[in-house]
């Protein structure tokens, strides 16, 4: 059955691509032997990330520039994690609303994530999806994920591109600098250029960018655009694909592409340590007695560690 299931997959079938990226999220049993399927099909995608405060204008955005790779006739996934923030209602409904053009269009697959199962503002499964929109064919792949605190790091690990869209309103740079999102912008998009101040923001993100320290051979352009009436879009796209001919040419990609091959590992076997410990007999309560004594300052958490891990045998 899921011969033919990955059958259908590799013949472009959009269910079937529904299917498998439904069994990644929710079939823990069926997910080990789809990926090692998928896995070598992977990695042709050009993968970026847009990440920024929640209401910035991500949505939209990519919206937009969809509609900018299908011009070129380029095919693209997106997958949105949503924050189910105020902004948006949190719902699938609402990324339907505000990817309207994309949404039927058989050669872009929009997919939304509603459980956000991690703090980092990626949900467990995003890497799963991405590498099956990736070894379905998709020349393209976007991630949304809202960028606060400070675990937006992650996005890096799973993009070539990264996007960071701001706004000009009132504290999303002192948020944005909280955040670490201007560490991991390769672009930085200063959005809804249509209200006040957008030209003085701009004029201080390039600033604080090139003070940076420990910058590489790439400075992060900040481009204006307003989502809302479409300027500045044609500009982002080609920053985007100038990033990538940099990334290309300058072997950064290699580079990145081993950091994501690092961080996929690191979570793998975070994965399966999570797993051998869930199977130790009574471990909550053994978790429960040890945080006690740590707490107590009766043990150290390292020494603590050891105690869990002798159980299994580590
Ligand atoms: N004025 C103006 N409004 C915009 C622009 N882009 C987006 N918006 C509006 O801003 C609101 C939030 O837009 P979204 O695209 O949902 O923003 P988001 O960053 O995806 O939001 P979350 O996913 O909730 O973090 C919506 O009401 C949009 O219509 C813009 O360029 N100008
Ligand atoms: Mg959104």
């Amino acid at each position: 059955m899921s011969t033919s299931l990955i059958e259908r997959f590799q013949n472009g079938n959009r269910l079937a691509l529904a299917r498998v990226i439904t069994l990644l999220e929710n079939d823990a049993t069926r997910r080990e032997s789809l990926l090692s399927t998928l896995y070598p099909l992977s990695g042709q995608a050009r993968r970026i990330g847009f990440t920024g405060p929640p209401g910035a204008g991500k949505s939209t955005l990519i919206d937009r520039i969809v509609r900018v790779f299908r011009l070129q006739n380029q095919t693209v996934g997106v997958v949105a994690v949503d924050p189910t923030s105020p902004f948006t209602g949190g719902a699938l409904l609402g990324d339907r609303v505000r990817m309207q053009s994309s949404w039927d269009d058989p050669d872009v697959f929009t997919r939304s994530m509603a459980d956000r199962t991690s703090t980092s503002g990626l949900s467990a499964a995003t890497p799963d999806v991405i590498t099956a929109l990736d070894a379905y064919g998709k020349q393209v792949v976007i991630v949304e994920t809202v960028g606060v605190g400070q675990s937006t790091l992650d996005i890096a690990e799973i993009t070539d591109t990264t996007v960071v869209v701001l706004t000009p309103e009132s504290g999303d740079s002192i948020q944005a600098m909280k955040a670490g999102l201007m560490e991991i912008a390769d672009i930085l998009v200063v959005n809804k250029d249509d209200r006040d101040g957008a030209g003085t923001f701009s004029a201080d993100l390039r600033m604080v960018l090139e003070m940076r320290q420990n910058m590489g051979d790439w400075l992060p352009p900040v481009v204006r655009t307003s989502a809302q009436n479409g300027s500045g879009i044609d500009d982002l796209h080609a920053r985007i694909l100038e990033h990538q001919t940099h990334m290309n040419t300058s072997g950064q990609l290699e580079i990145r592409r081993l950091r994501q091959g690092r961080a996929a590992v690191t979570r793998a076997i975070d994965e399966r340590v999570t797993n051998i410990l869930s199977g130790v007999h009574e471990f909550e309560s053994i978790m429960g007695a040890l945080s006690k004594r740590v707490a107590g300052r009766d043990l150290t958490p390292m020494a603590a560690a050891d105690i869990v891990l002798s159980k299994v045998g580590l």
